[in-house]
């Protein structure tokens, strides 16, 4: 399988996550990125290239102008106003003052625009979120051209950014600038597989109302893990959409039993539909030893739901989300890719 990885990634770099009233090395490091291509290189998985240059215009398809900008511009104008930790917002444009002027002060421009004030930006950041999805859109020209499968080896990752969001470690909603890249060069659906333990707030928000894409969601039920506020089985998508959105919130301590119950019904759902291409989210946060989530899977299940995958026979785009138990996250990783293709 062709991967693509960018060096760039290691610019994101912050030095702190806001966590349980402390500020603590953030979980979403750059050694993360750095394990996984190592895993790709030792089992020869095939070729790693440097992601092409896109430009913004296929980022804007998803998302809002003056939200890229604010995330171009940000750690700038926190440094100008002599600020002396890194940029994370205190305040909200919550339930009790729904207006939505985005005010001028960076600090009412950081809360209106984030979705939770964990993810600190830092210098750099705006750069590796660029990289991060050239690297989606590069794996994705390649299966354009021809290639069956792709591994985009994004980081910073991209599923909880919504059009006008960012936050949960995301920036540019990578796996949806990818989906929607295929749908401007000629495809009719595209169907999101996101198995990340978290639910794909930001890209169940892109796609709501929208039949051309099926967002499919594996998660930790939102009532006990983040992002809280949606992921819910309930919710079905709106308009257009309705229909073309299922969650499958599960609970503490799930482990494949469950989880890959759940996975063979969302494959079916996506067989049903026949969408031209599969993006995978692929966060493997699901693991048993996880130190931010509570599901229970192997390394060796990683293989097995990689083979499920596999057998749609369906071009296949992985994105890489998240994973923080970083010293087996390359394996874990690497043993969907494999699983996928067989080995
Ligand atoms: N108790 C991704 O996996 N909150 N993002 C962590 C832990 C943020 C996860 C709190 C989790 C974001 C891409
Ligand atoms: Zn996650």
């Amino acid at each position: 399988m062709l991967s693509v990885y960018s060096k760039d990634h290691a610019l994101r770099d912050a030095k702190t996550e806001l966590y349980g009233g402390q500020l603590v090395p953030p979980f979403e490091c750059p050694v993360r990125a750095e394990h996984i291509l190592q895993r790709v290189k030792d089992v020869r998985l095939g070729d790693v290239i440097a992601p092409q240059e896109f430009g913004l215009d296929p980022i804007k398809r998803i998302h809002d102008a003056a939200f890229l900008s604010f995330l171009e511009g940000c750690w700038d104008a926190w440094v100008a106003r002599g600020y002396k930790g890194e940029a994370m917002p205190y305040v909200w444009p919550s339930r009790s003052m729904p207006q939505r002027r985005i005010p001028d002060h960076i600090d009412g421009q950081i809360g209106y625009y984030a979705l939770a004030a964990e993810t600190a930006i830092s210098d750099g950041t705006w750069q590796a979120a660029r990289a991060s999805a050239n690297v989606a859109l590069t794996a994705q020209a390649g299966i354009r051209d021809g290639a069956g499968s792709a591994f985009a080896l994004c980081r910073p990752p991209g599923h909880h950014a919504a059009s006008d969001m960012y936050g949960g470690y995301c920036f540019i909603n990578n796996a949806a600038v990818a989906a929607q890249a295929f749908l401007d060069q000629g495809a009719g659906r595209v169907a999101i597989l996101d198995v990340d333990f978290h639910h794909g707030n930001g890209t169940q928000q892109i796609f709501y109302n929208r039949s051309d894409v099926m967002y499919l969601s594996l998660h930790g039920d939102p009532d006990r893990a983040f992002p809280f506020y949606l992921g819910y089985q309930d919710e079905t998508g709106a308009g257009n959409g309705v229909g073309f959105n299922f969650n499958y919130p599960m609970a503490p301590n799930t482990n494949y039993t469950a989880w890959g119950s759940a996975l063979d019904d969302a494959l079916k759902k996506i067989h049903h539909y026949g969408p031209d291409a599969v993006v995978v989210s692929l966060g493997v946060d699901t693991f048993e030893h996880d130190p931010i989530s509570f599901f229970k899977l192997t390394t060796d299940d990683f293989t097995r739901y990689g083979a499920a995958i596999g057998a749609l026979r369906l071009p296949t785009l992985f994105v890489m989300e998240g994973g923080y138990a970083v010293e087996e996250i390359g394996v874990n990783a690497v043993n969907v890719l494999q699983g996928y293709e067989g080995l």
